[in-house]
């Protein structure tokens, strides 16, 4: 996949791009991320990039001409374009499963109050946000999504990491993990989970993964339970047990 981001911070991506799993996906030839400085596409003497908006109202907003001329320059007319903003459908793993599929992406990255709308009309630019926040740019957001988008991607992640097996897609909240020591400061690990019984495990890390998604996410339980599925005899009986205790 090669993914461009046009922005005003090209310095910013580097720890994150030139990383251990990104850093690594781009040796192999998976991934290609490739910064574009908005600044250089200015025609203005002071290579200007913002001003003030029509109509008032504080702030600056980055202007058309330079963000279209960094368009023109990685061929935006051809591919799929990202603006992150906070106004913008907001991300989730099924967005990033999506986009994952895609040979090539532009992902703008607006600053100050965002850029000039015609931009966006333009380049017909998806507008997706990473949450219910302001930043000061969309850089980080960016960042953030290359990130999931590349984990998606097969071979990006070594065998030890696996994006299958997530809670993510089972539609439940990962259960508890422990690893070595088996005490530690007297602490122990769930006596289960040393055991060796493969069954019982299983059956304690389903009923964490429901006792933790009632908690803390009871949004997802109507899609988890509504999705066509085979429980074990234990699996029901675990359902039963949970789902009986606060309803
Ligand atoms: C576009 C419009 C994204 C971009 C306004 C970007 C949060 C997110 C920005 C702004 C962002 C998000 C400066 C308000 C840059 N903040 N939630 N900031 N602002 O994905």
């Amino acid at each position: 996949m090669n993914i461009d981001v046009l922005t005003l911070f090209p310095e910013m991506f580097g720890p994150v791009v030139g990383g251990s799993i990104l850093g690594r996906a781009a040796d192999k030839g998976i991934l290609n991320v490739r910064t574009t400085d908005i600044r250089d596409f200015s025609n203005d003497k002071h290579n200007k990039a913002d001003d003030y908006p029509f109509g008032g109202g504080g702030g600056m907003v980055m202007m058309a001409d330079p963000i279209f001329g960094a368009m023109e320059s990685v061929s935006a007319g051809d591919k799929k374009v990202i603006y992150m903003s906070p106004r913008g459908r907001i991300l989730d793993q099924a967005k990033i499963e999506e986009l994952s599929q895609l040979d090539e992406m532009v992902i703008l990255c607006g600053h100050y109050e965002g850029v000039d709308q015609r931009v966006l009309d333009y380049w017909n630019a998806e507008e997706i946000s990473i949450g219910d926040y302001v930043l000061t740019g969309g850089e980080l957001p960016a960042m953030v999504l290359i990130d999931a988008v590349a984990r998606m991607i097969p071979d990006v992640l070594g065998n030890e990491n696996s994006a299958l097996d997530e809670s993510i897609y089972s539609g439940l909240l990962e259960h508890p993990q422990y690893t070595k020591p088996r005490e530690y400061r007297g602490l122990e690990v769930p006596e289960v989970l040393v055991s060796g019984n493969h069954k019982l495990i299983d059956e304690w890390k389903f009923r964490r993964s429901l006792e933790l998604t009632m908690e803390r996410r009871p949004d997802l339980l109507e899609a988890y339970f509504s999705r066509e599925r085979k429980y074990t005899k234990g699996e029901k009986k675990i359902i039963e047990e949970i789902t009986k205790r606060k309803l």
